[in-house]
């Protein structure tokens, strides 16, 4: 048996997202989000159902951090959800919502935890959104603002700062495709929401420059992934690269780059209306940061469109695989290549694995156990994937499993579990999974025996 040993510094952690797990929608002052108003629009979810008690981890929350203990995490990633700061968007802070971050923050780092906090995981305040949502520039000035109080107010050590998550899903599945919060479809406006979110990554990234907290690392969290050419053809390696510009060069570019790529912007200008762009924007966008986050399930694969503007291709689902139920092939090299990709091509000072994992349908059997050796196989691939990438150089910092509880999977409601623990919907008890304890395992010997 190999063991596969990381380097004494990395960080083992798991995720979470304020939406996906907090409930207590109106607690303590806490502002409507766009998500709390699109779950209770009919016919926007699974079964009809929303985010209203989801693991109640906001009146849960000690026994969270205790399971966490017991799991032996080292990092807990979570996000804030800015409406229980402000609950309109802008004007006067909630105490209480700031409050509830604190205590959190305190018993993680009481526990010997080290919180990873995402300001950003899609819950806009919705009076924001009344007044034009990211589609309004002025948007990116409110989270610069909200950004720089929780920077001040947040006076306990953060291990991690992440501006935004996946601004690609907020964009695209909010505005294009309509199945996310607010639940458009017009893809000019996506556009115009890719760039605001991308500038209130910026603002808020100068605005931590400018904060007291000089020794904490600050970046974004992209969803990427590996886009590969259904066959040889040119048609397809050219699908191929109009859809990874699409999915990932889009973010990466301007982050690391502060222009947008030429392709795309040739493409996209042919059938869309662009944002406005100031010339100031591209050098905000890319203000340094210390890390790029990545978040990685799958791979895409993708035929040929109908033409050349076609960025999106014919997705293709590669017959001999295997896939989770979301539908996502396991495509464990494609993390590596990936990261070696990143390295490469942006060389971002650090990078770490913001979250990966798997919805598997999880069932407790009658010894009380939940035996999920699927999600045990996915994560050890994809693990054991990050190690090679690390052998080659790539300076990859941590990992973060997602999630650390099954929660509110958006659009799929309560239908899909991602969690290294299994919650009882009905009753709130959390039971860890057999992958729980596979990954206390692994971080105790910091490294996969294969
Ligand atoms: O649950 C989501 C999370 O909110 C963002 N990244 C992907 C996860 C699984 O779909």
């Amino acid at each position: 048996m190999a063991k596969l040993i990381f380097p004494d510094h990395f960080t083992w952690g798991a995720a979470t997202s304020s939406y996906q797990i907090e409930g207590a929608p109106a607690a303590d002052g806490k502002g409507e989000s766009i998500w709390d108003r699109f779950t209770h629009t009919p016919g926007n979810i699974w079964n009809g159902e929303n985010g209203d008690l989801a693991c109640n981890h906001y009146h849960l929350y000690p026994d969270d951090v205790q399971l966490m203990a017991d799991l032996g995490l080292q990092s807990y990633r979570f996000s804030i959800s800015w409406p229980r700061i402000f609950p309109a968007g802008g004007g006067k802070p909630n105490q209480k919502g700031m409050d509830f971050y604190r205590r959190l923050v305190d018993l993680l780092l009481q526990h010997g935890i080290k919180p990873a906090v995402t300001l950003y995981h899609w819950d806009l305040p919705q009076a924001l959104q009344d007044n034009g949502g990211w589609a309004n520039r002025d948007t990116a000035r409110y989270f610069e603002h909200y950004a720089a109080y929780v920077f001040e107010n947040l006076d306990l050590p953060v291990d991690l700062w992440v501006t935004l998550n996946e601004p690609w899903v907020s964009a695209f599945l909010g505005h294009a495709l309509g199945v996310h919060a607010p639940g458009e479809n017009d893809f000019s406006k996506a556009l115009r929401v890719s760039h605001h979110l991308l500038l209130a990554h910026g603002l808020a990234v100068r605005s931590f420059r400018e904060s007291g907290r000089k020794n904490e690392p600050i970046g974004i969290t992209l969803n990427l992934a590996p886009v590969h050419p259904a066959s040889d053809s040119d048609a397809d390696k050219n699908q191929a690269r109009r859809a990874d510009g699409f999915m990932n060069r889009w973010f990466l570019d301007p982050v690391f780059t502060g222009t947008y790529p030429r392709d795309m912007v040739e493409i996209f200008s042919r059938s869309f209306e662009m944002p406005v762009i100031i010339e100031e924007d591209g050098a905000i966008i890319s203000s340094p940061v210390d890390f790029l986050g990545v978040n990685n399930y799958t791979r895409i694969v993708v035929r040929a469109g109908s033409s050349d503007d076609d960025f999106m291709g014919s997705p293709v689902n590669p017959p001999d695989a295997e896939y989770t139920e979301m539908g996502w092939e396991i495509y464990p090299q494609g993390i590596y290549e990936l990261l070696i990709r990143l390295h490469n091509e942006y060389q971002p000072p650090k990078l770490y694995i913001t979250e990966n994992g798997a919805a598997f349908a999880d069932e407790v059997n009658e010894f009380g156990e939940i035996n999920d050796s699927q999600r045990i196989d996915y994560l050890q691939a994809y693990i054991r994937e990050a190690w090679n990438a690390l052998q080659e150089g790539v300076p990859l910092e941590g990992y973060y499993a997602w999630s650390l509880l099954d929660n509110f999977e958006w659009s799929f409601g309560y239908s899909r579990r991602f969690g290294l623990v299994y919650v009882d919907f009905s009753t709130l008890q959390r039971i860890p999974k057999n992958s729980a304890y596979w990954y206390r395992d692994l971080i105790s010997r910091n490294g996969l025996e294969v």
